[in-house]
Parts: structure tokens; C-alpha cells; sequence
């Protein structure tokens, strides 16, 4: 059986590839969805996507992927800057969690320069456009192989 791995995306992270692409690029979540899935493929990895609007949504996501999944892919969007419930829920997880942002939050305005996530998260990418999910992949398969 391979492992699971959970891709979560926050808020307004549904409209990717359909607004703002000189931010967020042309790909839309669900080209992302399935080129993370591929890569999964690739590396003996199982990739559940989701997204959701709604804190409340992603902590629940979060509760479920202990003792399920083996690690987590987490672009929590703006809930990144805000919320102390997200980092909370990931503190109560065991596995491998890894923080991505596409666009390089350092760049932009201050309020997006701190995330309560990085707090916990044991890789962040921030920056290198959709293509951080697949990075962030990677990094978890040689995490779990070690
Ligand atoms: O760079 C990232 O991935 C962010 O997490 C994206 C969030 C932003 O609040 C963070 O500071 C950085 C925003 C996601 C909004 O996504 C959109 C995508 C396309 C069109 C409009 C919004």
C-alpha cells in the first residue's frame, strides 16, 4: 500500500489560474491536483487533494490525516498570517508537514512576510510557483525514505 500523502489549499485558492496570474500563475488547482498526483505516482506516493474556504474545514482535515496520512502539503493561503488554529491542528500531527507558497511572500507586503505555519512546518517553499508542490513532494519521498 503507499503511503498517503494530504494536499490542502485554503482560501481562494480555488480561483488559481483563472484570476491574478501574474501572482499565482496559469495553472489551475486541478492541474496542480493531478500533476501532484502523478509525481505521488512516481515516487510510490498516494496524493488526497482538497481545498476549502473555511479554518474550521482545514483543521478538520487536519484532525483526519493523523495516524492516515504520512505527511501533509499545506498552502494554507491567508489563513498563513492569521491563524493560530491551523498551527494548532498541525501540532497535534506526527507526520511530515510541508508549507508552500507560490508566490514569494517576502516580496510582498509586510502583513505576508510571517506565517503562524512555518511555526511547525518542517520544509517551507515560497516562491517558485506551482512548481513548490511538486518540490514539496519530493522532499516528503526522501523524508520517508530516510
Ligand atoms: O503565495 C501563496 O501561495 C499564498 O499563500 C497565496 C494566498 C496569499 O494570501 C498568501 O499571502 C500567499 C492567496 C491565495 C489567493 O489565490 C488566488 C489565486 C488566484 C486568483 C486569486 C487568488
Amino acid at each position: 500500500m503507499p503511503k498517503l500523502v494530504t494536499l490542502l489549499n485554503g482560501p481562494n485558492l480555488n480561483l488559481l489560474g483563472l484570476r491574478q496570474p501574474e501572482i499565482y500563475g496559469r495553472e489551475t488547482l486541478d492541474d496542480v491536483a493531478a500533476s501532484v498526483a502523478d509525481l505521488g505516482e512516481e515516487l510510490g506516493l498516494a496524493v488526497r487533494a482538497m481545498q476549502s474556504n473555511h479554518e474550521g474545514q482545514l483543521v478538520d482535515w487536519i484532525h483526519a490525516a493523523r495516524g492516515t496520512s504520512a505527511a501533509i502539503i499545506i498552502n494554507p493561503g491567508a489563513y498563513s498570517h492569521t491563524s493560530v488554529a491551523i498551527l494548532d491542528a498541525l501540532n497535534a500531527y506526527d507526520g511530515v508537514v510541508m508549507e508552500v507558497h507560490i508566490s514569494q511572500i517576502h516580496k510582498r507586503e509586510v502583513f505576508r512576510h510571517h506565517s503562524y505555519i512555518s511555526h511547525r512546518a518542517d520544509g517551507v517553499i515560497v516562491g517558485c510557483g506551482t512548481e513548490g508542490y511538486l518540490l514539496a513532494l519530493r522532499r516528503i519521498a526522501s523524508l520517508l525514505k530516510a
